[in-house]
């Protein structure tokens, strides 16, 4: 049988650690070497040991496993004083009570509303207003070139553009975004000392707190103030746990989506048969976006869920206390899900919308829909005003950000044709 798994299985048996490398300079070697680890790897995540989740069919079913929870109280590791706040990747865990940290019945009594804001009905009131957001940063674009004709599309529209939509959701004034853009620049980048790391955080939940206090002070339609509004006869959230909610919120929306879109204009320009068959009209942009979910996740690894009993997963066993990360990138290349040709990108697969790309189960990402409406505007516009869109250095030069956690890149040069 046709099976690359059984080679990978073999070897992945006496694998050891797989480091994962803070400064991302071979993402597809590194997406290799997890998943032919097998179904759990243990990787080193800047000096601190985990387990990490590889396969689809595998972290699904970890994924509504109420033996794993997000409560960093109940990492062994941090329990022991081992992971203390000077471990850069802290903030990706120990991010403050949200929807993002709780389980169980807490976590739908913090999630309800937002989930509800962000169904595909609701997102259809705010999609003349993506459109607009989208068709001024074009403009914006077009006015971006420099006198050799480049542009980079990531500063100029890829980043601006889920900023000022989560932004208007949220009710963020546009004049802050920049100091967001830049302060989620540095809280993710690897090269960022952890003083200031911390330093950052500590001045964002300042923002936050005093956005919240000014929204309880004068309501108005945005998602914030919702959040602060007790539900009939409901418990309110407090001010915490708003706060908490609104930093994820603007940190996920913020950042995953600039991944997608980029991620899908870098597989189209390398992928010129695949982006001919769009611009002709024969295959839709949602399978482009689904595809570039499943084949380049913006997310690379999710940190973190911890046992809080031991949990066995095929010949291993996660023992109580022990952390576990959910590769999504690995994931998406699983071939038991995807076929043999799980590396290759292609838009016509018939699996491409059975990726898991938003995660599975309770915490499956609430801005889900939002993303794809998102990328649904941004990319049809795109190459619908600048046909002939392409890169303006060979695709090898594109770099990653140091950033371990999200599929992102540093920049993104164009022509625009
Ligand atoms: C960043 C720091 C912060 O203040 C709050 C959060 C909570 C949500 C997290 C976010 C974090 C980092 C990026 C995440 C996001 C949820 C979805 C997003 C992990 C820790 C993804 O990359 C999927």
């Amino acid at each position: 049988m046709n099976c690359p798994h059984a080679e990978a299985a073999q070897a992945g048996r006496n694998a050891g650690v797989i480091t994962i490398d803070p400064m991302v300079q071979d993402l597809d070697g590194e997406t290799v070497r997890l998943r032919d680890a097998g179904v759990l790897a243990r990787i080193d995540l800047l000096g601190v040991p985990a387990w990490t989740v590889t396969r689809h069919a595998e972290a699904r079913q970890l994924l509504v496993d109420p033996r794993l929870v997000k409560d960093i109280d109940a990492w062994g590791l941090w329990q022991s004083g081992v992971v203390t706040r000077a471990w850069p990747l802290i903030g990706m865990i120990d991010a403050g009570r949200s929807m993002f940290t709780v389980d169980g019945s807490e976590h739908r009594r913090l999630r309800t509303k937002t989930s509800q804001a962000l169904t595909p009905r609701r997102l259809e009131a705010i999609r003349p207003d993506i459109e607009k957001f989208t068709d001024e940063l074009l403009d914006a674009l077009d006015a971006a070139q420099g006198e050799d004709g480049v542009v980079d599309l990531k500063a100029v529209f890829a980043q601006p553009l889920p900023m000022k939509v989560v932004g208007m959701l949220m009710g963020v004034d546009e004049s802050q975004h920049a100091m967001l853009t830049r302060q989620y620049k540095a809280f993710f980048s690897m090269l960022t000392p952890q003083d200031e790391r911390l330093a950052l955080l500590a001045e964002l939940d300042v923002f936050y707190t005093d956005l919240v206090r000014e929204k309880t002070a004068r309501p108005t339609d945005d998602l914030t103030s919702a959040l602060i509004l007790a539900e009939e006869g409901g418990e309110p959230l407090t001010e915490e746990e708003v706060v908490g909610n609104l930093k994820a919120m603007v940190a996920a929306g913020h950042e995953t989506t600039i991944g997608l879109v980029l991620n899908a204009v870098r597989a189209l320009l390398s992928h010129p048969d695949q982006l001919r068959q769009v611009l002709d009209g024969e295959i839709g942009w949602d399978a482009v976006i689904e595809e570039t979910l499943r084949w380049d996740t913006p997310t690379t690894h999710l940190l973190m869920r911890f046992a809080t009993e031991d949990i066995a997963v095929g010949d291993e066993v996660i023992r109580k206390g022990e952390g576990v990360v959910i590769s999504y990138r690995a994931i998406g290349r699983d071939f038991e899900q995807h076929g043999p040709d799980a590396d290759a990108f292609d838009i016509t697969r018939p699996t491409r919308n059975r990726h898991m790309t938003f995660g599975h189960g309770p915490h499956i990402c609430p801005g889900a829909a939002l993303s794809r409406v998102e990328a649904g505007i941004a990319l049809p516009a795109l190459f619908g005003r600048f046909p002939g869109l392409r890169l303006a250095v060979p695709d090898e030069e594109i770099t990653k950000l140091p950033v371990m956690t999200q599929n992102d890149m540093a920049a993104f040069p164009v022509l625009l044709g």
